[in-house]
């Protein structure tokens, strides 16, 4: 039997309660996020996740970017700083390892996935960080898509994993439609689990969409209570893949920063729903997000 509970603001509460900031804090109590994201046409994503995190109190955000996006970055995202990769032009490249490695030293978790397209030489690339990058890794979007596409070559990775699919990417990663996947969503969470879990390393999968699902080890599933239809746009888990990888940042173990992520992503959303209805836009809820852990605090 599997223990299955819901996540509600009283849950969140207790788990984010460590953020709660002393008067002499400073900004490298918060680590230092890495993200991984964007590619031309889809900077959008990048600047996205990078806000998701910036505004759920991640202390440094950084950001791995492609050559000729750069400028673009550097004036959507003052706060934040940006690696332009010299031989990654419009989507990022292998060949930019070297770099991407060095960066990687001082970072506390890492964020991969939202925008980056799917080009050979950027999933050669996703899949060596995949198995070789110690520090806990958020894996969204492309970066899934990339993996469902190398599920045989998957060997363990340097270290904890979370994976948040909607219920697209879910399809692939198992490969069922996603019309299956939304029949019965425990089962593709937890085959997506099973699938993915490695002996010795920590896993969590994030299905999401209304009542996003969470499967962590020991076949736990917690569902989430926060969220509703104005969150079905662009975007929006763009903003919640960086919200997770600001909480890893913040110290929460894996599966807490995946739930208490996902329930603050949730409520974001809600405040502005039940004020404004529908038609607010993922930016509109990385806006929100201060006032919602505030409130949780
Ligand atoms: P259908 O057919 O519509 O019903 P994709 P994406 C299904 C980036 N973005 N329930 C859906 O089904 C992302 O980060 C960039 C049921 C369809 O088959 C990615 O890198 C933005 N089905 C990339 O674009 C803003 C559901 O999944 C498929 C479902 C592509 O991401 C936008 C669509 O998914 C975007 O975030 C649900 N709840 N949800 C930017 N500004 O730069 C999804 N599906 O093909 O993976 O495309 O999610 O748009
Ligand atoms: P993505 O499809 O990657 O942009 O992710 C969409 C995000 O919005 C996920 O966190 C979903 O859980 C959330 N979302 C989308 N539609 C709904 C809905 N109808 N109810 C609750 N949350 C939703
Ligand atoms: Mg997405």
């Amino acid at each position: 039997t599997i223990a299955t509970s819901l996540i509600t603001a009283e849950t969140a509460a207790d788990w984010l309660r460590g953020l709660k900031r002393q008067a002499n804090t400073h900004k490298g109590s918060y680590g230092h996020l890495l993200i991984l994201a964007g590619s031309a046409g889809k900077t959008g994503a990048a600047i996205l996740a990078a806000r998701g995190a910036q505004r759920s109190g991640c202390g440094l955000v950084s950001l791995c970017v492609p050559y000729d996006l750069n400028t673009i970055l550097e004036t959507s995202l003052i706060e934040a700083m940006t690696v332009p990769l010299p031989t990654s032009s419009s989507v990022l490249n292998v060949s930019d390892l070297a770099t991407i490695l060095k960066h990687l030293d001082d970072k506390t978790a890492v964020v991969i996935g939202p925008g980056l397209g799917t080009d050979t030489r950027t999933a050669e690339l996703v899949l060596y960080l995949y198995h070789s990058v110690k520090q806990p890794m958020v894996v969204d979007a492309d970066a899934l898509n990339i993996l469902a596409r190398h599920v045989d070559q998957l060997r363990t990775p340097a270290g904890p994993r979370i994976l948040t699919p909607h219920p697209g990417e879910m399809a692939r990663l198992i490969g069922r439609n996603a019309t299956e996947v939304q029949e019965n969503r425990l089962d593709a969470g937890k085959l997506c689990y099973h699938r993915f879990k490695k002996k010795g390393r920590e896993l969590v999968v994030i299905l999401k969409g209304a009542g996003t699902l969470i499967v962590t080890d020991n076949e736990q599933v917690l569902i989430n209570t926060s969220g509703n239809p104005g969150m079905a746009a662009g975007g929006m888990g763009d903003v919640l893949s960086g919200i997770i990888g600001s909480l890893l940042c913040q110290g929460l173990s894996p599966t807490i920063a995946a739930a208490a992520g996902v329930y603050l992503h949730g409520m974001a959303g809600d405040g502005l729903y039940s004020e404004n209805g529908h038609g607010f836009t993922a930016s509109d809820l990385a806006c929100n997000l201060p006032r919602c852990l505030k409130q949780l605090l």
